[in-house]
């Protein structure tokens, strides 16, 4: 028997996602290890049970967490996001495809000194898909799992890899050794645009629907580096973390799949300028495209096909476009820009 304490390991928790992830889990009575390169923010610190600053390269460092808990599951959201990459490729590589396959050799480790699976939980991303521009894009309509995988990002390569890689640790890992262990249980969901009223996010491509409303809140000018008519499957991000948590619980034989579509809306970038302007009727967001990034966006799907989640987890977002602006987005923004 292990005396050591049992804990949920999340990594890139100062992101957009791991802020909100850490408070939810720690609500839900678990003991969270938070993990980041940079110093844990105080506002996802306080829900942390202990916090480690640290680079996920680093795998003597996920080592030592890994003597010192028991991870019973691994949420691994560190990632070098799509604009980003596309500056720093090899440094995005590193970082999303090594950070990755050390994550996956630390749940192996894990798995075998607590005697049962690991859940591996991976957030991967519509930048999977690559489609030839927005002709080929309004053809595909929503698309599902299997189809249009030809990523033009570096970022899409290296979410679609660490997919590959899951799936290998989960059903083939050490196929030809003599004792063969399947200890992964590697789920993950193909993440459209997130926003969040908490926070801003930096180095994607999808940043400017959330760019345009935290501008908006602050006062500020805003230029859209989209077109207006570049629609985009976009979601509140409480409904992005109650998927993840409903697809962490999901009971293993319900999943027919290791990788999930999620969608709730799919705005056009002129729609949410719209709507935050019902809001901040003196925001000022104006469209200035900037072709390369465009090019990005037109690479990815107008809309996902979400019902393979649906039926296997349930997954059902509560947000619609309207209520994510009215009940969550305004509200929050609000708040965190008044001063007291
Ligand atoms: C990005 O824009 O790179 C991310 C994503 C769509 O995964 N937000």
């Amino acid at each position: 028997m292990s005396s050591r304490q049992s804990a949920v390991l999340v990594t890139g928790a100062n992101g957009e996602i791991g802020h909100s992830l850490v408070r939810r889990l720690a609500a839900q009575g678990e003991r969270v290890v938070a993990l980041d390169v940079r110093e844990i923010d105080a506002a996802c610190r306080v829900h942390a049970s202990a916090t480690q600053v640290g680079d996920i390269l680093d795998f003597g460092m996920l080592q030592r967490l890994g003597v010192q808990y028991e991870f019973g599951a691994i949420f691994h959201l560190a990632a070098l996001l799509s604009t980003r990459g596309e500056f720093q490729p090899e440094l995005a590589h590193r970082v999303n495809v090594e950070g990755t396959l050390n994550l996956l050799r630390l749940a192996v480790d894990a798995a075998e000194t607590r005697g049962a699976p690991v859940k591996f939980l991976f957030p991967s991303s519509i930048a999977a898909y690559g489609l030839k521009g927005a002709a080929a894009r309004r053809a595909a309509g929503r698309v599902r799992e299997e189809d249009h995988l030809q990523p033009e990002t570096m970022y899409g390569c290296n979410k679609l890899y660490g997919e590959h890689l899951g799936r290998y640790y989960m059903h083939h890992y050490k196929r030809l050794a003599a004792a063969q262990a399947h200890v992964v249980d590697f789920r993950s969901i193909r993440f459209p645009g997130l926003i969040s009223a908490d926070t801003v996010p930096s180095g994607g491509t999808s940043d400017y629907a959330p760019e345009m409303l935290h501008a908006a809140a602050r006062g500020e000018e805003y230029n859209c580096f989209v077109r207006e008519d570049v629609r985009l499957p976009f979601m509140a991000m409480p409904d992005a973390v109650d998927a993840m948590l409903q697809l962490a619980s999901a009971p293993a034989e319900n999943l027919t799949s290791h990788v999930y579509n999620i969608g709730a809306f799919a705005p056009s970038a002129g729609e949410i300028a719209r709507l935050i302007g019902e809001h901040f009727p003196s925001a000022r967001i104006h469209f200035a495209p900037d072709e390369r990034r465009q090019a990005i966006v037109e690479s990815w799907p107008e809309d996902v096909d979400d019902s393979r989640a649906r039926r296997d987890f349930g997954f059902a977002p509560r947000f619609d476009l309207v209520r994510t602006f009215t009940d969550y987005l305004i509200p929050g923004v609000k708040r965190r820009y008044t001063k007291p």
